[in-house]
């Protein structure tokens, strides 16, 4: 049997709960429940429009929706609490999916597309996962099949069953055809059924995961409360009200798109979700003409596509276009500076992260504000030092290392009493592990960060991560996985390898071994250095300083 979530997680203070709710920041309400009430207030008016599947669902038809999927999850004999891990691709089952777990407590874990045989085994038996959502095949990958060899492992720790829900055409006799069960049902039954079974506000309502510093993914438990405050709060301070068409193109399990405002701020605010399976720039220019989109949200990466693509082959009409906001890895201030002049709508910098602080330039700040920092926290009780190795206050102004608390900051990851004891201080500040200044006004500006993370365009890769697969070679006596700069995506992974005496290591047999092993690709390194020995520090750790300044100069060419 799967254990209660509220067995391992880690609480707010008694005292900050009291003033959370007494400051109107915690309703009280859990998602489904609210999502629920808003559909009732304008059924009729557009909610979710999947271009791809050519599905368009009103809010009270997503909310029927909603609602038959859940009741159908708890017939296949799945119970409030149980978790299920969703790995489905950007398209209207995501949308129905989540809001059905939502409304009937079942706890979604927030896989991505990407995620292979490691990634899923390991998040499906940590959270004790009884079922798993994935689409039959995607980019000519079967995630069908991975999903029913997951089975085993599993069942291992679960002892329970093992429920394999798949969306495309082709479900395999044993999967629960999962477009069946997000069909219409029996929209009053349903509802007065789920209404007796809502979940507590205080209770989990999605996992999270971490952006990655440890040997794998940490479970981020958001509950109801304040994960309906983070979307609610990020949907003010970025303009998004009933009005808003909001296009969600990055992968919909990230929180970004999800709730900074993303899907479930829009719907909450009633706005319009407009759904495609990419970001890729002639479809999604496509759809912000055709659907009216007037908000969206994607990383640095894919800013610097659509700016090129916009800049040598026009734009399109994309005047319905207001808010652009750009986060999940550091924006140069020359792209931020092309955004307003060549798509012409209004910049937004986020600054965020799933453990919960949300950063915001506001849409009103001067343009200098948008183009050079990383914005503000949302909430008036975030609350942010920047500190240095002692964790002793820096002087304003100076470059600290990031700890925040606040309203919809959880004090520690799920099940990870270990790792909890290094990623947040004994009174509950988390350390992000970026470095951060904060401007006379107030602004902060990420400088880069003192955690042993590679992000690629917005993907995290825990450098430890990549190091425990590599070690899996025999010909590998030492390996460090270190970023190495890049123009498109920011950042790649580079391998500084010290072979065994006698043998030598190629970044092909690297790679090659990672993915038999089953990882994400996109962790697999790109660039790979031999060398003798691996620079040190003083107390004998490896200098990651020293390889990544030595990459750098590697490939800009001038001696290190
Ligand atoms: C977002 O969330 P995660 O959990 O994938 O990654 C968080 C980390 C931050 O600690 C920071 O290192 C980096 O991603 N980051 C940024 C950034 N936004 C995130 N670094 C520099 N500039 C930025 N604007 O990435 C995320 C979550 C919610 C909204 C937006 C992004």
């Amino acid at each position: 049997m799967p254990s209660p979530i509220r067995d391992h997680t880690v609480g707010w203070p008694a005292d900050l709960v009291e003033d959370y709710v007494a400051r109107g920041y915690w309703l009280g309400v859990p998602l489904g429940t609210a999502l629920r009430q808003v559909a009732g207030g304008h059924p009729d008016a557009p909610a979710l429009v999947d271009v791809a599947a050519g599905v368009r669902l009103t809010h009270g038809e997503l909310a029927d929706r909603a609602d038959a999927a859940a009741a159908r999850l708890l017939d296949l004999g799945m119970a409030p609490g149980e978790r299920i891990v969703v790995q489905l691709g950007n398209g209207w089952e995501f949308v129905v999916l989540t809001l059905a777990c939502l409304r009937a407590g079942i706890v979604p874990v927030m896989a991505l597309p990407a995620h292979r045989r490691t990634e899923l085994a390991y998040l499906a038996r940590h959270a004790e996962a009884t079922a798993i959502a994935v689409p039959d095949r995607m980019r000519d990958f079967d995630h069908q099949v991975l999903a029913h060899d997951l089975a085993d492992d599993v069942r291992e720790v679960t002892g329970g069953p093992w429920h394999v829900l798949v969306a495309g055409d082709d479900v395999a006799p044993g999967s629960t055809d999962l477009r069946r069960l997000c069909s219409p049902g029996e929209p009053a039954a349903d509802r007065a059924r789920l209404d007796a079974l809502a979940p507590g506000s205080r209770d989990v309502a999605v996992f999270l995961l971490s952006g990655g510093t440890t040997g794998l993914p940490k479970l981020i438990a958001r509950t109801h409360d304040d994960y309906a405050y983070n979307a609610r709060r990020s949907a003010e301070v970025t303009g998004v009200d009933g009005e808003t068409v909001y296009l969600v193109s990055l992968p919909a399990g990230h929180n970004f798109p999800l709730a900074c405002p993303g899907i479930l701020g829009t719907l909450l605010a009633g706005g319009t979700v407009v759904t495609l399976p990419s970001p890729e720039p002639v479809r999604a220019f496509a759809a912000v003409r055709d659907e009216g989109v007037t908000h969206t949200a994607v990383v640095p990466a894919v800013a610097g596509r659509w700016l090129d693509h916009a800049a040598e082959h026009g734009a399109g009409d994309l005047a319905s276009l207001r808010v652009l906001q750009v986060g999940g890895a550091r924006l140069a201030d020359e792209l931020a500076r092309r955004v307003a002049p060549v798509l012409g709508c209004r910049l937004q910098q986020v600054f965020g992260m799933a453990e919960g602080l949300l950063n915001y330039t506001r849409l009103d700040d001067p343009d200098e504000v948008v183009c050079t920092t990383q914005g503000r926290p949302m909430s008036p009780a975030d609350e942010v030092r920047l500190v240095d190795e002692l964790d002793r206050d820096v002087p304003d102004g100076e470059p600290g290392s990031l700890l925040t608390r606040g309203p919809y900051t959880p004090r520690g990851y799920y099940r990870a009493a270990e790792q909890n004891a290094r990623a947040f201080t004994d009174d509950g500040w988390y350390r992000s592990g970026d470095i951060c200044r904060r401007t006379p006004e107030g602004n902060l500006v990420v400088e880069g960060r003192d955690k042993d993370m590679i992000n690629r365009g917005g993907e995290k890769i825990s450098a430890e991560e990549v190091e425990n697969l590599v070690y899996q070679l025999p010909a590998v006596a030492q390996v460090a996985a270190v970023a190495m700069p890049d123009p498109q995506l920011g950042e790649r992974v580079c391998l500084y390898v010290v072979p065994r005496p006698g043998t030598t290591v190629t970044l092909q047999e690297v790679r090659d071994a990672m993915d038999a092993l089953g990882v994400a690709r996109f962790k697999l390194p790109e660039h790979l250095v031999l060398v003798d020995e691996l620079a040190a520090t003083k107390v004998g750790k490896i200098d990651k300083k020293a390889l990544r300044a030595d990459i750098a100069h590697r490939l800009s060419g001038t001696p290190a």
